[in-house]
C-alpha cells in the first residue's frame, strides 16, 4: 500500500477576502517538527513537505492544489502551531480534503491544541487533531499507514470523530521525555529548502531545537510554564544534551548553513550548558553564526568572548527583549533586566560589532503615556549610540496567546478577556481585535523605576520611526504630540 505523508507550513490566512496580512508572511516552520517527520520517516513513510508561505514568496502564482495534486499523499499533516496561521490551516485543511477525499487530514502544533473541539466541531474537512506533543503519535500514524494496524480512538493526544460524528477526546497523554536521539536536522523532504533557509536574513540560516517548554511565566505566552502544563501535560523543561545540539549546528555548518539560530536561551541554561555547547563547537572547527535571545539574563564578558571565539559573530545575532524601560512592567512579564548593566552591555556588544535585536512590547497592562515615553527614549539612545549597520529593532503591541498565564487568569493584577478561537481567525488575517489587546481592568501595578537615559525630543521620536514603526505609530497614538 503506498503510504505518502505530505506537511504543510501555511501561509496566514490561505487568500480569505479583506486580509490584511501578506500571504508570504511567517515563513517559519516550528523547529520540533523537523524531529517528529524525520521519526515517521524511520517507519516507512514516503514523506514530502512545502511551506506555502516560502513558495509564495518566490511564485506568487504557486497553487497548493497543484501541489497536493503532484504528489497525491494519502496523510496530510497541515501545521497549526502559531495562531497566526489559524484561517491558513483551516484553509489548507479544506483543499487538501477536497482534492483528497480519502486522505488522512491531520492538524497539530500549539494552538491546534488549545481549540481541538472547536476545529473539529466546526470544520468537517478536518479528520483529526493532535493535541499535544506529537513525536510518538506521528509515529504511530505512520505505522498505521504502511502496516493498516492501529485504532486511532487508542492513539495518545489524538482527538478524532466516532461513528456518529461524536467527538472522541484522547484516551491517553503523552509527553517527550528525551529528544536526543531524534533527528532534528534533516530536512531534505521540505521542497525549496534553500529558500526557505533564507527566511528572514539574506543568507542560509536555520532554527534549532535546543528543548521543550519554559521554567518563566511571562503573561501573554502560550510558551511558558503554566501553559504547557494545561495545553500538553507538560510539568518540566526538556532540555536536549550540549553535546547534541553541538553536533547538530556542526552538521549544519557542514552542510552550508551560515547560521543557526535556537529555540531555547543559552543565558537561561546556563554555563553547564553553553561551556560544553561551544567546546564541541570550537574542536569541530568549523565556521558558523549563532542566533540567541536572551530570556532574561543579560550576557557577561566571560560569555561574550566565549562566543566571539567560537563563531563567526558576523553572522551571529543576539536578540535583547528588554520589553519596556520600566522595571516594574518588564517584571510584569518577568523579563527581570539589571538596569545598571544594561547600557553598559550594550556599549560592550557594540565594541565587540554583535548585531543585536532589540525587541519593545508595547501595551503591558499598567503602562501609560509616561512609561511608553521612557521605552522610546531608551530606544532612542540604542539607535543614537549602537552601530546602525548592526541593529535591529523591534516593537509589537501585546496580545494574548491561547492558555497564556493572561488569559488563563493566573495574572492577579490584571484580568483579562479570554480571547476565542474566532478572535485568533479575525488576527490570522489582520482584522483588527480589541479583546486581545487590553485588559478589562487595569489594577494597581508598581511602574517601577525608569532606565537613566536622556530624554529623547519629537524630532528623534520621529528618526526612530524609520527604524521602528509601530513605536512611532503607538507614540502618535497615546501622546499626540504638537510637532
Ligand atoms: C523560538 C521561538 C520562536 C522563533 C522560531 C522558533 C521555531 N522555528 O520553532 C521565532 C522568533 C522566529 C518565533 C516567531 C514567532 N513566534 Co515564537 N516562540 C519561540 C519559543 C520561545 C520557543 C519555540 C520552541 O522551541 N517551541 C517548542 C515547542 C513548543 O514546539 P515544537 O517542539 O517546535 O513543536 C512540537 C509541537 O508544537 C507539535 N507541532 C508543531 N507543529 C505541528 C504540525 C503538525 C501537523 C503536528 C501534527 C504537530 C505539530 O509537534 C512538535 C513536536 O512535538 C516559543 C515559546 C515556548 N516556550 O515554546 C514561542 C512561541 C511558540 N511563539 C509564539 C508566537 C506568537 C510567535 C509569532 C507569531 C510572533 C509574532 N507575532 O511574530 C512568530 C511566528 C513565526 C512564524 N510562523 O514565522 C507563541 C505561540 C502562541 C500560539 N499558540 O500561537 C509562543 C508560545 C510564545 C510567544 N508568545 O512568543 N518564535
Ligand atoms: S515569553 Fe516568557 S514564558 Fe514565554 S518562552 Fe519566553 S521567557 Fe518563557
Amino acid at each position: 500500500m503506498q503510504a505518502r505523508v505530505a506537511y504543510i507550513h501555511p501561509s496566514p490566512h490561505g487568500g480569505v477576502p479583506g486580509s490584511h496580512i501578506p500571504l508570504d508572511a511567517f515563513q517559519n516552520q516550528p523547529a520540533g517538527i523537523v524531529g517528529a517527520l524525520n521519526l515517521m520517516r524511520k517507519q516507512g513513510v514516503d514523506l514530502c513537505g512545502v511551506n506555502e508561505a516560502v513558495e509564495r514568496r518566490i511564485d506568487s502564482g504557486f497553487s497548493l492544489e497543484k501541489w497536493l495534486s503532484d504528489h497525491r499523499p494519502n496523510m496530510v499533516l497541515i501545521e497549526l502551531h502559531w495562531y497566526v496561521h489559524t484561517h491558513g490551516a483551516l484553509a489548507a485543511a479544506r483543499t487538501a480534503k477536497e482534492m483528497l477525499p480519502d486522505s488522512l487530514v491531520v492538524l497539530g502544533g500549539l494552538t491546534a491544541s488549545s481549540f481541538p473541539q472547536e476545529i473539529l466541531s466546526r470544520f468537517p474537512h478536518v479528520d483529526t487533531i493532535i493535541a499535544g506533543e506529537a513525536e510518538y503519535p506521528l509515529q504511530l500514524l505512520a505505522t498505521r499507514l504502511v502496516t493498516g494496524a492501529g485504532d486511532l480512538a487508542r492513539f495518545p493526544n489524538l482527538w478524532t470523530r466516532g461513528p456518529d460524528d461524536e467527538l472522541r477526546p484522547p484516551t491517553l497523554r503523552w509527553v517527550a521525555n528525551s529528544l536526543d536521539e531524534i533527528d532534528e536536522v534533516e530536512m531534505s523532504w521540505l521542497e525549496n529548502l534553500t529558500e526557505f533557509e533564507k527566511s528572514d536574513f539574506p543568507y542560509r540560516n536555520r532554527w534549532l531545537l535546543v528543548g521543550r517548554g519554559c521554567a518563566n511565566a511571562c503573561f501573554f505566552c502560550g510558551g511558558s510554564a503554566p501553559s504547557l502544563a494545561k495545553i500538553w501535560g507538560r510539568e518540566h523543561v526538556l532540555v536536549r544534551s550540549p553535546e547534541k545540539v553541538a553536533a547538530d549546528v556542526i552538521r549544519l555548518a557542514r552542510s552550508g548553513v551560515q547560521a543557526v539560530h535556537l529555540t531555547h536561551d543559552l543565558l537561561s541554561l546556563g554555563r553547564g550548558f553553553w561551556a560544553p555547547f561551544f567546546r564541541k563547537i570550537t574542536e569541530s572547527g568549523v565556521s558558523v553564526g549563532l542566533g540567541n535571545e536572551s530570556w532574561g539574563p543579560l550576557p557577561d564578558r566571560e560569555f561574550l568572548d566565549a562566543w566571539a571565539s567560537t563563531f563567526d559573530v558576523s553572522t551571529s545575532y543576539i536578540a535583547l527583549s528588554t520589553t519596556s524601560a520600566w522595571s516594574g512592567l518588564r517584571k510584569f512579564a518577568s523579563r527581570g533586566k539589571d538596569d545598571e548593566r544594561l547600557l553598559a552591555v550594550l556599549a560592550d556588544l557594540a565594541a565587540r560589532g554583535f548585531p543585536l535585536h532589540m525587541f519593545f512590547l508595547l501595551n503591558i497592562p499598567g503602562e501609560t503615556a509616561e512609561t511608553l515615553q521612557r521605552t522610546i527614549d531608551l530606544a532612542w539612545a540604542v539607535v543614537d549610540s549602537y552601530p546602525k549597520n548592526l541593529l535591529r529593532i523591534e516593537a509589537q503591541t501585546a496580545s494574548i496567546d491561547p492558555f497564556s498565564p493572561a488569559a488563563l487568569g493566573r495574572t492577579p493584577q490584571v484580568r483579562f478577556a479570554r480571547p476565542s478561537f474566532d478572535d485568533y481567525l479575525a488576527v490570522s488575517h489582520g482584522a483588527h481585535v480589541p479583546a486581545l489587546n487590553w485588559p478589562i481592568h487595569t489594577g494597581e501595578i508598581d511602574p517601577g523605576c525608569a532606565i537613566p537615559v536622556p530624554r529623547a525630543h519629537p524630532k528623534d521620536v520621529m528618526a526612530l520611526g524609520s527604524r521602528c514603526p509601530s513605536l512611532i505609530h503607538r507614540w502618535k497614538e497615546l501622546l499626540k504630540p504638537s510637532e
